[in-house]
């Protein structure tokens, strides 16, 4: 998987249209070498490597290292440009879209360009659309995002993201906690372009079912550190459903 192919960008170079799952792994948490290979060869799409907290160089480049003993695409979604590490296939960038800061919008974005921008590679760059639903998540305190909305306000926002700023991705966060099915089903209706992710406390089979009807991808998070088993069978519940 090199992602300097040329004339592809990333959103091809790791097939992002194909997911239908993914895991998202967190640099400040703890795994085994067996749990690590067991999630890589699962039958996932892809790994997705970030965090709301704790994410260092070190503890990043740590797992992104490990996880490249597989062949599965492998994406750094980043939260804090010290923690940036050269290899993943692509970069994801939040911009959350419903913070009260334009800090988490644009605002810090600006200054990894101003200091960063001759060096960025661009074209492993993919910005996502945040949409933070869960007013305890970390993510929705760190960004101050105003997450109590209604199905039509998120939809709003799926609107913005897909109509006005394009972005290839919108990412539906309910971090922590299982999600009302019908805001994100009104956040996949918006999105004609966009890509639509769904993580958030995803812990069983019928969860990943019931997430996997309504949007594109679902990213399953905590569950393997949990109860990894439960994670893996999160896997065949949703690889060959349709949207
Ligand atoms: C977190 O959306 C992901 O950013 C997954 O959430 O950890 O609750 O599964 P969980």
């Amino acid at each position: 998987m090199k992602a300097s192919a040329k004339g592809m960008n990333a959103i091809d170079i790791i097939h992002l249209h194909e997911w239908r799952h993914v895991f998202k792994l967190d640099p400040d948490k703890d795994i085994g070498d067996s749990a690590l290979e067991q999630i890589c060869m699962s039958g996932t799409d892809a790994i997705m490597v970030g965090g709301s907290s704790g994410i260092t160089f070190e503890n990043t480049v740590d797992l992104m290292s490990r996880i490249r003993r597989f062949e599965l695409p492998v994406v750094q979604e980043v939260s804090d440009l010290d923690a940036v590490v050269p290899g993943f296939d692509a970069y994801f960038i939040p911009m959350v879209l419903n913070t009260t800061s334009t800090e988490w919008l644009v605002g810090q974005h600006k200054r990894a360009i101003e200091q960063y921008g001759y060096m960025m590679p661009w074209e492993l760059i993919v910005p996502e659309g945040y949409i933070i639903l869960n007013p305890e998540a970390t993510a929705a305190k760190v960004s101050e995002a105003n997450a109590q909305l209604t199905a039509k306000e998120a939809a709003a926002y799926a609107h913005i993201a897909d109509k006005l700023m394009r972005l290839p991705i919108i990412y539906a966060e309910y971090s922590g906690t299982f999600g009302d099915m019908e805001t994100v089903k009104q956040i996949k209706a918006a999105a004609s372009d966009a890509h639509v992710l769904y993580g958030g406390g995803i812990a069983t089979i019928e969860q990943a079912q019931a997430a996997a009807a309504v949007a594109d991808t679902i990213v399953v998070g905590n569950i393997v550190y949990d109860n990894l088993q439960a994670g893996l069978d999160t896997v065949a519940a949703v690889k060959g459903s349709s949207t």
